[in-house]
């Protein structure tokens, strides 16, 4: 192994704020608001402060699925939280998710319920319009595992893996090598059991595709990380199968452009307010206006 590191903890850590890396100018030791603003409201029964990373995609997926079937009441604005400058560090986000992190959603249609946690977000609104979750207790069962299985694998994909793959400032050898095997595994998981499953939970899908998909589909489809060779990922032939099936549903094609700011133009809908939006409000249409 290359590298070895000379770097001696102190007896106690010290906050660096110079200590490098993509994300350092945004993170802190200390929760809570940076400064006061409030969050804008739109006129639907949801309203979504997010961007389109996997855990944004989750619940833009959720809700244009649920749109798709005909369900009004799911209706939304998905308004833009911009993480690279701190807008999650608002005083009105905070008011919606204490941990400031996207994605953080506001049901306003009965009062106003606060959700935060995309895994949270995503089972309570497949129980209030009941759909997307399997009925039966034993099935519901399987399909919870999988959930918490994303919820808890997730991170070692992303702050694990692709922090140390894409974002931090050197390459470790040490630290990719660690999140390369266990991401591996994982796709192994997946792979296995998609083996004999159209969807993570049989033959329905649910709100554990809709989890999974965002991060390890997206990894499968090269769009995470552009690791998708590094991992050689082509060798999981049935997760393949399923991330290429999930991302053909029209209501996952909106999804992935809701609250999205990098891409093609064509590809961000940097805000959603109406249906009609996917189709006049473009990055690529808004710039042609001007
Ligand atoms: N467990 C949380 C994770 C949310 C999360 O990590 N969000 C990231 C973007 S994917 C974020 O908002 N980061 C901003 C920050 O850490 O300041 C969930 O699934 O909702």
């Amino acid at each position: 192994m290359s590298d070895e590191s000379s770097y001696i903890p102190p007896k106690v850590w010290q906050w660096d704020t110079s200590s490098g890396g993509n994300w350092a100018k945004i993170n802190r030791p200390i929760s809570g608001p940076t400064h006061e603003k409030t969050l804008t409201t739109g006129k639907h029964p949801f309203q979504l402060y997010s961007l389109a990373t996997p855990n944004g995609v989750k619940v833009t997926v959720m809700l244009e699925e649920l749109l798709a079937m005909g369900i009004k009441e799911a209706e939304y604005d998905a308004h833009l939280i911009d993480i690279s400058n701190g807008d999650q560090f608002s005083s009105g986000f905070v008011e919606v998710n204490p941990n400031s992190k996207i994605p953080a959603l506001l049901d306003v249609s009965n009062g106003k319920t606060r959700l935060f946690e995309s895994g949270s977000i995503l089972l309570y609104l497949a129980e209030k319009f009941d759909v997307f979750l399997p009925k039966n207790i034993e099935t519901k069962a399987e399909c919870m595992s999988w959930l918490f299985w994303q919820m808890g694998s997730a991170p070692y994909l992303g702050g694990g893996f692709g922090h140390f793959y894409a974002y931090a400032p050197d390459k470790i050898e040490y630290c990719i090598n660690r999140f390369s095997m266990e991401v591996k595994r994982q796709l192994d998981v997946l792979d296995k059991h998609l083996e004999n499953n159209q969807y993570i939970c049989g033959d329905e899908y649910t709100i554990a595709d809709i989890a999974i998909w965002p991060w390890y589909g997206a990894l499968m489809l090269n769009r995470l990380y552009d690791a998708a060779e590094f991992l050689n990922v082509t060798s999981y032939k049935n997760l393949m199968r399923w991330a290429k099936e999930i991302d053909s549903r029209p209501a996952v094609k909106r999804g992935v452009m809701v609250n999205k700011t990098w891409g093609e133009l064509s590809t961000q809908l940097h805000e959603r307010h109406e249906a009609s939006d996917f189709i006049n409000k473009t990055q690529d249409k808004l710039t042609d206006d001007k």
